[in-house]
This record gives C-alpha cells, sequence and structure tokens, in this order.
C-alpha cells in the first residue's frame, strides 16, 4: 500500500521549474548548522563572499577578519575550547596560504580545525592554465594537516563535512582542510534529496576506553614510586574531564606540574602544585606520569640534565595516540585511550586503600617551592619606573586572582615566559599561548574567539613584538565590541629595545622598534578606549577600568627596553657563532 501511495505521489509530483530546488550554498550552510558548527572565521572574497552572507543570514555567527592567519588561529582556540571543530573560511591561493599557518598550528597542537577555501576551476587548475587565483591546494594541504577532502557535488557536501568532523575530533584531534571549489557553490539539486544527503554526526569523538591490564601496570608503577611527580599537559585542559583529573591528583597525593595551558586545571596554589619547584621534581622524581603531555622539547624531549642522572627515571603515560608511546623514551606502562576514560578507570582501579606519595618527598617539594615563592614575592611588588616585567606582571597577576573567570591570552618571549610564571591561574582553559611551536602571532585571533565562543572577559598579555603580528585585528575586536583588553608590554623591541647596528649606519638593529611607540593610539582610530601607562600602580588602574567596563581596550605598557633577555627563557636554543664577538645584548 506505501509502496503504492509513494508511486501516486511521484507520478503527481509538480514539473521541474516548480520542484523546490537547493544548491551548495545552501547546502553547506546546512550541514554546518545540523552539526551545531554555529560559528566561522574567516576573511570574504571570490568565490565565498556571498555564502558568508547567506550564512550569516541563516543564523550562522559569520566573523570577518582584516587576515586568515588571525581567523585561522581563532578557529583553532575556537575547537580547543570547545571540543568542537573551529571553521576557517577563506578564499583560494593567497586567502588558503594565509589561513594554512593556522591549519598547522591547530594540527601540532591537538586543536580540532576545519579550513573551508574556495578553490578555482579544477580543470583549468590541473591543466595550469593560469586560473584566477590558481592553485592545487588540496595537494598543498595535505602534509600539513590530519586530513584533507574535496567536495566535487553538491551531493556530497553532507558526507564531505561528516568527515571533515570525525578525522578533527576523533582520535588525538587536529587540523582538516576542506576544499569548495568555486562550482560546487551554485550547483543546484532537489532540496528533499539534498535535505537526505546531509549527515548528522553521531559520537564524533567516540569514548576510547584503556585496558584493564594497562590500568593495572601504570598503578602499580605509580605505587611503587618514592618520588612519584604527574605532568598535566594541554590535552588534559582539552579533554574536559575536570573532575576526574582534580580526584586522581588529589586521592594520589602526588605533586603534580601543570604544562602551560594546562594551568588552572586544578589552581596553581594548590597544595599539590609544584610548578614553583619545577626543576627540582624533574630532576628528582623516580616515577613520572604524563597526562595528554608529549615528552616533546617542552619537556627537554624526557632527558637530559633537566631530567636528573641518566636511567633515573620510569614513566607511565596516558595518551589517545598509541604513536607517541616510547616517541623520546622508553614508556614503561603506557595507558592508551581518551584522557576522560583513562583517568576514570585509573580512579576506579585506585580503590580505597590508595597509599598516598611519601611524606619525605611530599616535604622535599614543598621546601623547594615555598623558598622559590618567597624570593620572587617582593619582586612582583616593585613599582619602578620604567617598569620591570615582574612589577608589570604582579599586578597583572593579583587582577586574575580577583577575576579567575577572565581568559588569558599570553605571547612573546620574555613576556610569554615570565607570566607563564608569575601569573597563577585559578580555571582550567583559562590560559591560552603560544603552545608547542612557540608561535607568534596568536594573540588577537585568540582573544576574539576566547570572547565569541566563552562569553567571558579576555586580557591579552601582549611583546610588543608578538602584538604586531596580529595588531590590525583591534578593529575586529571593536567592530564586534569584544571585551578584551589588551596590554602590550613596551620594551622597543624584540627580548629588548636596546640593541645597536654596529656598523653606524641609521638603519636599526634587527631587533629594535620605533622608540616610544605609542600602541594606545592604534584603537583610538576604531572607537576603543587606549591608555599609556607608565608604573604598575597605573597599569593596574587602567586594567581593572578596561575589565569592569568591557570596552575594547588597548593598553600601551612602557617598559625598561633593558629588562628582557634574549628569547625570554629558551636562549639556549640560539645557535652560536665561533667566529662572532658576543654581541652586549645577548647574554
Ligand atoms: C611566527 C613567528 N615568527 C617569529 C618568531 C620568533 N620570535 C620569538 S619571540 C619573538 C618576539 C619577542 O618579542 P616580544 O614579543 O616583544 O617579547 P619580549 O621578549 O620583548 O617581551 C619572535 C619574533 C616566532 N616565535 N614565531
Ligand atoms: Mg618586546
Amino acid at each position: 500500500m506505501a509502496e503504492v501511495a509513494m508511486k501516486a505521489k511521484s507520478e503527481t509530483a509538480p514539473a521541474e521549474a516548480e520542484r523546490e530546488l537547493t544548491d551548495g550554498f545552501h547546502l553547506i550552510i546546512d550541514a554546518l548548522k545540523l552539526n551545531g558548527l554555529n560559528t566561522i572565521y574567516g576573511v570574504p572574497g571570490i568565490p565565498i563572499t556571498d555564502f558568508g552572507r547567506m550564512a550569516q543570514a541563516e543564523g550562522i555567527r559569520v566573523l570577518s577578519f582584516r587576515h586568515e592567519q588571525n581567523a585561522g588561529y581563532a578557529a583553532a582556540i575556537a575547537g580547543f575550547l570547545t571540543k568542537k571543530p573551529g571553521v576557517c573560511l577563506t578564499v583560494s591561493a593567497p586567502g588558503f596560504l594565509n589561513g594554512l599557518t593556522a591549519l598547522a598550528h591547530a594540527t601540532a597542537n591537538c586543536f580540532p580545525m576545519i579550513l573551508m577555501s574556495g578553490s578555482s576551476e579544477r580543470e583549468i587548475v590541473d591543466l595550469q592554465q593560469g586560473d584566477y587565483e590558481e592553485m592545487d591546494q588540496l595537494a598543498i594541504a595535505k602534509p600539513l594537516c590530519k586530513a584533507a577532502y574535496r567536495v566535487l557535488h553538491a551531493a556530497d557536501i553532507g558526507i564531505g563535512l561528516a568527515r571533515a568532523i570525525r578525522a578533527a575530533v576523533s582520535g588525538r584531534p587536529g587540523g582538516v582542510y576542506l576544499d569548495l571549489p568555486a562550482k560546487l557553490f551554485g550547483q543546484v539539486m532537489d532540496a528533499e534529496a539534498g535535505r537526505k544527503s546531509l549527515v548528522k554526526v553521531i559520537d564524533p569523538a567516540p569514548a576510547q576506553v584503556p585496558s584493564q591490564e594497562s590500568i593495572k601496570r601504570a598503578l602499580d608503577l605509580l605505587q611503587s614510586a618514592k618520588k612519584p611527580l604527574i605532568i598535566l599537559g594541554k590535552g588534559a585542559a582539552y579533554a574536559q574531564a575536570d573532575e576526574d583529573i582534580r580526584a586522581l591528583v588529589e586521592k594520589s597525593g602526588i605533586p603534580f606540574l601543570p604544562m602551560s595551558m594546562a594551568k588552572g586545571l586544578l589552581p596553581d596554589t594548590h597544595p599539590q602544585c609544584a610548578a614553583a619547584a619545577r626543576s627540582t621534581v624533574l630532576a628528582g622524581s623516580d616515577i613520572v606520569m604524563l597526562i595528554g603531555a608529549r615528552l616533546n622539547w617542552l619537556l627537554s624531549h624526557g632527558k637530559g640534565k633537566a631530567w636528573g642522572p641518566p636511567h633515573s627515571k620510569r614513566f607511565t603515560q596516558i595518551d589517545i595516540e598509541p604513536k607517541e608511546i616510547d616517541s623520546n623514551v622508553e614508556i614503561v606502562a603506557p595507558v592508551i585511550g581518551d584522557i576522560g576514560s583513562c583517568v576514570k578507570a585509573l580512579l576506579a582501579g585506585m580503590g580505597d586503600k590508595w597509599t598516598k606519595a611519601p611524606q619525605d618527598w611530599i616535604a622535599s617539594v614543598n621546601a623547594k617551592k615555598e623558598n622559590n615563592i618567597g624570593k620572587m614575592a617582593p619582586r612582583l611588588m616593585n613599582n619602578n619606573v620604567p617598569m620591570d616585567y615582574h612589577g608589570a606582571l604582579g599586578v597583572l597577576r593579583t587582577i586574575i586572582k580577583e577575576r579567575p573567570d577572565a581568559i588569558l591570552v599570553n605571547e612573546g618571549a620574555n613576556t610569554l615566559d615570565l607570566a607563564r610564571g608569575i601569573i597563577d591561574m585559578y580555571q582550567p582553559r583559562k590560559r591560552i599561548d603560544v603552545g608547542t611551536w612557540g608561535i607568534m602571532g596568536i594573540g588577537m585571533g585568540y582573544a576574539i574567539a576566547a570572547a565569541v565562543e566563552t562569553g567571558k572577559p579576555v586580557l591579552a598579555i601582549e611583546g610588543d613584538s608578538a602584538f604586531g603580528f596580529s595588531g590590525m585585528e583591534v578593529e575586529t575586536i571593536c567592530r564586534y565590541k569584544l571585551p578584551v583588553c589588551t596590554v602590550v608590554f613596551n620594551n622597543d623591541g624584540i627580548y629588548r629595545g636596546t640593541d645597536v647596528n654596529p656598523t653606524g649606519s641609521a638603519d636599526p638593529a634587527p631587533t629594535v622598534f620605533v622608540k616610544g611607540a605609542r600602541y594606545d593610539k592604534m584603537i583610538d582610530a576604531f572607537g576603543g578606549v587606549g591608555a599609556n601607562v607608565t608604573s604598575p600602580d597605573e597599569l593596574k588602574r587602567a586594567v581593572n577600568a578596561a575589565m569592569d567596563s568591557g570596552k575594547p581596550t588597548l593598553i600601551n605598557a612602557v617598559l625598561d627596553p633593558a629588562a628582557g633577555s634574549e628569547s625570554g627563557r629558551i636562549g639556549n636554543l640560539n645557535p652560536q657563532s665561533a667566529l662572532r664577538k658576543k654581541q652586549p645584548s645577548t647574554q
């Protein structure tokens, strides 16, 4: 009966001209919305201008940037903050390439992101006949991201986006490229068939439960430790398993070290936080549990002087990616699964008879920690003019203490390394920064996405060089009236503002900028609030006013040009010439 009824219906279907139609533009929008992807970060232009307009008209929030790289960084950090892929939209060739750095950054940092770029006509690109913005974007993107796809037919948009979402968020998250040729947007198809072609992705990041043997092996190892240490990486912050991670750390009694973007997962003021005794715990520990942290350069690859005597350590590592295990040193107790499932299983396995970490180890870590904190305290209270990093960061530290739900964006060299050490974080995923690559330029893109995705106030602490990479986006911040307060630590240059050109020519040294620059004046042009401050007291007043008002604010914080050191805390990574005389500024 049903078959007969359907047949009758199709026979009376309206003529072709009256049939309800859809097209590529609308199918992409519908597919995004169906999967809860309601924000796009991008820059308009051929062939995606109308797409952006239509997406906005259909209720997607379309944030238009001044440069694709910043839109890409916004999408990348949106992915980190929400566990959904952040979406960046660009034009072909140059726009695509501008966004590609951010896609590679997302992949290196394990942030889920989708870069959707319009592209030129395939027939012309493949014959290299010189199309407008001709480029084989798919081939270029492939080695720089986790997956790359091209959709040629409107009927494949649903599947294409589903593949992109799954690739971005499942397993170890990362960047995905989705190539959208110009012709796709205008392709027309039957609306009903179009609707049916869309895919709502079910369980995009399935739980990956660890084996019971791996849990037992890890717990036996931990329980045998005399000097255990837990290291929390940004993977642990990403997992949003905050309560269970806290319970695991507290039940174990083990000191923990948060990596930069894991700060606040447990408060930095937690009695077990060993951040202020970092070198002591790295060198002195015997068993180390890594939770969502990789043994890359940021942890000296798990070996060498920082890690104490050779072979003094055994590691257990929780990671979703099996290939991560044994990447730098032997991992004797790997636990493979998603962080949430692994931590739950560890907690269950600990049972009621868990013996907390040995007291003598805790006591020695605490003694070192208190000593270091005590030494630092007076430096943070100085009211010197010109300001040094400690005086300026001392007041910002208090501001974050008083406003723990604000999001802190941070980049620079000294501005980054010192802020990371000095400013305590109190809540998970509130500190976002340069990440695995130590990349400059994330600042304003991160600040914009943080404000958009969380609705919380944002404090961006930026070196003057770092700020320059994305500074034009203060217009974007003003345009969308975002509660972002940017503080530029202006020390006249990269690391310091004191280098001189040894030839005596009029060109300044490569690391220095215009002396006495007034970054605050930039935001005047767009109707934001600018302030120029020269003392910690003034800085405190200006930042508090900005955070209270929620108005886009740019504060030029005048620092002593001689206050910083070469490359901040990682000057040792600079290659040295045996022939060159040492410059005075490179001590
Ligand atoms: C994309 C990119 N380009 C260049 C660098 C090299 N670099 C590292 S830190 C830095 C800027 C440091 O100066 P600033 O932001 O003013 O911080 P300061 O040390 O002066 O506080 C640069 C250019 C980088 N990390 N990333
Ligand atoms: Mg500087």
